[in-house]
């Protein structure tokens, strides 16, 4: 397939875009003719630093929406795969001087921020998608790990996304590109979502399901809310929207979906998006439960992609490689803990 001649509906399943190694393909061939490429918004650049050596072994792209929310899970992964950072070093966050996204690296495992809503997350895939590229990374795999409002399910309960369809109920996303709308499938890897969901354990005290995702451009008057500044709408109107929704299979809301699966389609990368809901829709708007509740139910998500990962890991045989490695944190917790300790003395 040509790079120029592709286009937003050319695409069909059997199409793959990247090279027969994993690598990605680029559908833009003015890159491959620039100096260099700056990924502005990481940090990072591709003659300034090398991309190759510093993210050619990654294989799990994971997102999330705020910056805590990624470093909390790349301690956790750190833990969950055995990873040991060698002797006298800390994780980093490697876009930190961007002052938008941050991003931590645990072997494998690239932990970013995404920031919230569609534009947002539009820019941070690009750039990370380029940087795929030039790292020359094999066959990654991305995930985003998010909060949404559930519809007919309660607070707690994780959701992987099945279709992402935007506010019209399409299942695309729109862009507006040199003033013409182009729509783009905003398709996630349905096997991709079936191993996640059978990774659900009966042991975990939340359900598990698989779903249609509503993506919108707003938190309040766009998902259908009566606490918004503004409302032009009663509460009827408000839950015969929501029940059409349920009417249709949707079982979340959240915002960034279409953005996340059409851009990662589009790039020929497998991708999924695994939510937990923070509030019933049908029983209200208020994201009011105690914080230490929520902390614990966002956890969910990255537990069932944490074992997502060390199956994954285990069947290539590099789990016991990675807990081999050479290091000296026993637990990143515990290290956190006692160097607050010193820094409180010092
Ligand atoms: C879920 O939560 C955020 C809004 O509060 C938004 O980023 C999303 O998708
Ligand atoms: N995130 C959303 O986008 N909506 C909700 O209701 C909760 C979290």
């Amino acid at each position: 397939m040509s790079l120029l001649t592709s286009n937003s509906h050319s695409m069909s399943e059997e199409e793959i875009d990247e090279y027969s190694d994993g690598t990605i393909k680029l559908r833009n061939p003015n890159i491959e003719l620039m100096d260099q490429d700056i990924l502005y918004h990481l940090a990072l650049g591709s003659e300034s630093h090398d991309l190759n050596e510093m993210f050619g072994d990654v294989k799990f792209v994971c997102m999330g929406g705020t910056p805590k929310r990624m470093e909390n899970f790349a301690h956790f992964i750190m833990n969950e795969i055995g990873y040991k950072l060698p002797a006298g070093t800390m994780l980093q966050d490697i876009s930190a001087y961007s002052y938008r996204y941050s991003m931590y690296k645990v072997g494998p495992v690239l932990c970013v921020s995404h920031g919230m809503g569609t534009p947002s997350v539009s820019i941070l895939m690009h750039e990370m998608i380029k940087l795929m590229y030039h790292a020359k990374c094999q066959d990654p795999i991305f995930i985003r790990i998010g909060t949404c409002g559930g519809i007919g399910v309660e607070g707690g309960t994780v959701i992987i996304t099945e279709d992402a369809l935007d506010g019209q109920l399409r299942n695309s996303h729109e862009f507006t590109i040199l003033g013409k709308v182009v729509h783009r499938p905003a398709k996630l890897d349905k096997k991709l979502a079936r191993e996640l969901k059978a990774l659900a354990s009966p042991d975990d005290p939340y359900d598990t399901i698989i779903g249609k995702t509503l993506c919108t451009n707003d938190f309040y008057e766009g998902q259908g809310r009566l606490d918004g500044a503004f409302c032009d709408f009663s509460e009827a109107d408000k839950m015969e929207y929501l029940q059409k929704l349920a009417d249709n299979g949707v079982v979340n809301i959240e915002m960034e979906s279409t953005i996340f699966a059409a851009l990662t389609y589009h790039a020929g990368i497998k991708a999924a998006v695994v939510c937990v809901a923070l509030l019933n829709r049908l029983n209200g708007d208020q994201v009011n439960s105690p914080k230490e509740v929520m902390n614990e139910w966002q956890a969910r998500p990255q537990i069932l992609v944490a074992r997502y990962i060390r199956k994954v890991l285990a069947q290539k045989g590099q789990l016991k490689s990675l807990f081999n490695a050479q290091g000296s944190i026993k637990s990143p917790r515990r290290f956190k803990l006692v160097q607050q300790e010193s820094q409180a003395h010092e």
